[in-house]
């Protein structure tokens, strides 16, 4: 090199990868090693973010989901095919749910590959993995190229932004420390705009038919979460004094003691007060929602597209008719900044008053007993996680205190989240506690993470709803298949080195449990809940009343 030239800077491509991550805003990656990804691995670990190794790949996807959940954005890291076909699932559930997991992966290196060896790991051809998760992302790139691989990282982790959904890197490991090349770019990641003259037209249409309506009502959706939305949700709804329903999905978007705040909108499995009302609204403003069919009470809600004006991230609607190109975060600002005249809005739908709880000594515990005692553990610190089963219907009637308190894989509804993703929670946001809801079911798909929560030393409140077996699936079909292995989850602990067990079978012995759990504060507790086979809650018998109504 001339002397008087300056130094070119090189930086790996992993460095790269790395310092993007940091960027986002990620400090913690998930995953477990393997021979094609050590590398990264010792790149991951000598650099200034923290890697968190799981017991296994799936819960590794779970908990960086989690954390995208919790933090805005996540990734896990794995090895080729074993682990990255295990995280598959939880690639899924992101896509289905909108979380922008970064799913990365080693490979055999670019050199290996000539003459089509069979390496081990590979299962058909070494684009196999790749072509399985192009159906499970926004978008995928293989880092095969150092001369393309920052342009690469970038385009593909835009992506994520944009969308909030998955994307998959793959990184052949014999570009983990290949020299980039190129100075290390100092733009931002690029990010959308909204046609402003669509933008306006479609504000002008909205603002004008929210001001002529007798009873506008917002349905809060997940998106609204998922894009850091949710201050500008309060203020729209502080500035306008529109009520606002969540969905099940995004439930707790805003705070549940808010005077506007009417309750989940959930079809025949919410309460009447809160369906009528929204129903009889005149202009529906549909913020970020994701209409599914567990959103809507499997499609037992009625929603007129005359009346709604239906805004996500990926469309603009008002009645019949589409705006291309408007980005929610825009049409949100608009809205604030628009000329909705303020309401006063009356006959609001009456908040849920909690109850007192006062334990019964001797008695033993009801799944309805269970949630109106969990509903006084709640804390301004806690981050309610709630899992697939009664475990969510039961927890939907909890009143969450603020925002982003309640994660639940609501509509996926894939069991095993609700423990690893507490891992991802905690770490995204150490000011919060997690409690834990999960059935038995699922605590035996993923609960030996509680293995990682003690070496990490976090401390989770884990209630293991424990009603012997698949209860959810027992009134649609019940049979052997339904029962589950008996185990003593309180003595966990003891098998994974660190935390407290106990068992409840009464009123005064869960009251007892949960005090215990919230004063012990250096680890995890995990309280084995023993119910009835047979109870379930609230939630589920008035969906299934409302149900058999409807057959009748
Ligand atoms: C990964 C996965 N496998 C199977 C199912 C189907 N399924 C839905 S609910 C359920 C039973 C859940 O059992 P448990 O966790 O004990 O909760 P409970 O229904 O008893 O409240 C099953 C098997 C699923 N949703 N996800
Ligand atoms: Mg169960």
């Amino acid at each position: 090199m001339n002397s008087h030239e300056a130094p070119v800077h090189t930086e790996t491509v992993g460095d790269y990868l790395i310092e993007r991550l940091y960027e986002l805003g990620i400090q913690h990656v998930f995953g477990v090693p393997g021979d094609y990804v050590l590398g990264f691995f010792k790149q991951l670990s000598d650099s200034k973010l923290h890697l968190v190794t799981t017991c296994d790949e799936l819960s590794a996807g779970y908990a960086a989901d989690a954390y995208a959940r919790v933090r805005g954005i996540g990734a896990v890291c794995v090895t080729y095919c074993v682990g990255g076909l295990k995280v598959v699932n939880a690639a899924a559930q992101a896509y289905a749910e909108k979380s922008p997991l970064i799913v990365i992966t080693g490979a055999p290196g670019v050199r290996e590959r000539v003459g089509n060896p069979l390496l081990h790991h590979k299962v058909r051809t070494f684009n196999t993995q790749k072509t399985v998760f192009e159906e499970l992302t926004v978008a995928s790139t293989v880092l095969d190229n150092p001369q393309t691989a920052c342009r690469e990282i970038d385009r593909v982790l835009s992506q994520a932004l944009r969308f909030r959904r998955p994307v998959y890197i793959e990184l052949p490991r014999d570009m983990t420390l290949a020299p980039t090349l190129l100075s290390r770019a100092s733009t931002p990641l690029a990010d959308d705009t909204s046609d402003q003259n669509v933008l306006r037209s479609a504000l002008n249409e909205a603002v004008m038919m929210i001001n002529e309506a007798r009873q506008p009502t917002i349905i809060a959706g997940v998106e609204l979460h998922r894009f850091g939305l949710s201050e500008r949700l309060l203020a729209l709804v502080d500035k306008v004094h529109i009520p606002v329903a969540a969905t099940i999905l995004s439930k707790s978007v805003i705070g549940e003691y808010h005077p506007l705040y009417i309750g989940i909108y959930e079809g025949a499995m919410g309460f009447d007060s809160v369906r009528d009302y929204v129903e009889s609204s005149d202009c529906l403003l549909l913020l970020g929602a994701l209409m599914t069919d567990v959103d809507l009470g499997q499609y037992t809600a009625h929603i007129d597209q005359e009346k709604a004006i239906y805004v996500t991230s990926e469309q603009c609607s008002i009645k019949y008719h589409n705006y291309a190109h408007v980005r929610l975060q825009d049409f949100l600002e608009g809205l604030i900044n628009g000329d909705i005249i303020p309401r006063t809005p009356h006959n609001l739908p009456q908040p849920r008053s909690l109850q007192a709880f006062s334990a019964v000594h001797g008695r033993k515990i009801t799944v309805k007993r269970l949630f109106e005692r969990l509903n006084w553990a709640l804390a301004d610190d806690t981050v309610v996680i709630a899992d697939v089963g009664d475990a969510l219907f039961g927890g939907l009637d909890l009143v969450t205190h603020q925002r982003t308190e309640f994660l639940s894989p609501a509509y996926y509804l894939s069991m095993g989240f609700a423990v690893p993703a507490s891992i991802g929670a905690q770490l995204g946001n150490p000011n919060l506690r997690p409690l834990v809801l999960v059935g038995d079911g699922a605590f035996q798909m993923t609960g030996l993470e509680v293995s990682t929560i003690a070496r990490l030393g976090l401390n989770p409140i884990i209630v293991v709803l424990n009603n012997y077996g698949y209860a959810t699936e027992r009134p649609i079909q019940d049979g052997p298949f339904n029962d589950l292995q008996l185990w003593q989850y309180s003595l966990l602990p003891k098998i994974v080195g660190g935390g407290r067990g106990t068992t409840v079978r009464t009123e005064d012995e869960l009251d007892t449990a949960l005090e215990d759990a919230r004063a012990y504060q250096e680890g995890f507790t995990i309280i084995d809940v023993q119910l009835d086979p047979h109870d379930s809650s609230l939630a589920l018998q008035r969906l299934t009343q409302s149900l058999a109504k409807k057959v009748r």
